[in-house]
C-alpha cells in the first residue's frame, strides 16, 4: 500500500452545490460532519497546513463545498457542516437532500470521514450521513474530535460507546478518537487514506478488464 503525502495537498476549487463539482473520476474522500465539528481544522491536522482549510469559532463557516487535490485525480473534499441552528429550516432540508445525493450518485466517492464532536456524538444528521454511506457500500471512518477536552477516562469510555454503537450499522464503520489541538488520531486517519486511495480508480480497473 502507497503512504501518500498529505502534506503537499493544496486546494483546487470551490462548488456552491454539488452540480458544480469537477469530473466525477479518480478517487474522492469526504469529511462530513455538523457545524463546528473539527473538519476543516482535521484537514489542517492531516496536511500539517495552518490554513489550507478555513477554520472559524462561529459555526457554519465552511459554506462551499471545497475541493482539495492530494496527487493529481485524488481529492479531500471539505463538506458544509450540517445542522447548524441559524440556518432556515428549508435551506437545511435542501442541504440535507444534496448531501443524500452525494453520498450516491458521486462513483468517485470510496471514502466517508464523520466527524463528530467526542462530547456529543451519534446526532440524528450524523446517523443518516453513515447510513446513506453504508448504503451505497461506502467505507465510514468516524473520528471523536476534540478528544483533548475529555480526561482519559471518559474519552475511552465514549469511544467505547460510539464503537458499540456504530455495529449497528453492519457496514464498514471504524471509530476512532482524534484531536487537531493535540495532533492525535491523525495516524489512523492517514493510514485509512491510504487504504482508500490505494483501490484502483474505475477508469484504471476498467481498462485492466479490457486487457
Ligand atoms: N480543543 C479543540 N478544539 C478544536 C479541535 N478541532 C477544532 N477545534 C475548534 O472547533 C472550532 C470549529 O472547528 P472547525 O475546524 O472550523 O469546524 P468545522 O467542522 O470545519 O466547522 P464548519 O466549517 O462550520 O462546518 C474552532 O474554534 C476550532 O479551533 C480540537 O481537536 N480540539
Ligand atoms: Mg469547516
Amino acid at each position: 500500500m502507497t503512504s501518500w503525502n498529505y502534506h503537499v495537498t493544496h486546494f483546487v476549487t470551490s462548488a456552491p452545490d454539488i452540480r458544480h463539482l469537477p469530473a466525477d473520476s479518480g478517487i474522492e474522500v469526504a469529511f462530513a460532519g455538523r457545524s463546528n465539528a473539527g473538519k476543516s481544522s482535521a484537514l489542517n491536522a492531516l496536511t500539517n497546513q495552518k490554513s489550507l482549510a478555513r477554520t472559524s469559532k462561529t459555526p457554519g463557516r465552511t459554506q462551499l463545498i471545497n475541493l482539495f487535490q492530494v496527487a493529481e485525480g485524488y481529492r479531500l473534499v471539505d463538506l458544509p457542516g450540517y445542522g447548524y441552528a441559524e440556518v432556515p429550516e428549508e435551506m437545511k432540508r435542501k442541504w440535507q437532500r444534496a448531501l443524500a445525493e452525494y453520498l450516491q450518485m458521486r462513483n468517485c466517492l470510496k471514502g466517508l470521514v464523520v466527524l463528530m464532536d467526542i462530547r456529543h456524538p451519534l446526532k440524528d444528521l450524523d446517523q443518516q450521513m453513515i447510513q446513506w454511506a453504508v448504503a451505497s457500500e461506502i467505507p465510514v471512518l468516524v473520528l471523536l474530535t476534540k478528544a483533548d477536552k475529555l480526561a482519559s477516562g471518559a474519552r475511552k469510555s465514549q469511544l467505547n460507546m460510539v464503537r458499540e454503537a456504530a455495529l449497528a450499522f453492519m457496514g464498514d464503520v471504524q471509530v476512532e478518537t482524534f484531536s487537531s489541538l493535540k495532533k492525535s488520531g491523525v495516524d489512523k486517519l492517514r493510514q485509512k487514506l491510504d487504504s482508500w486511495f490505494s483501490q484502483l480508480p474505475p477508469a484504471v480497473l476498467e481498462e485492466e478488464a479490457q486487457a
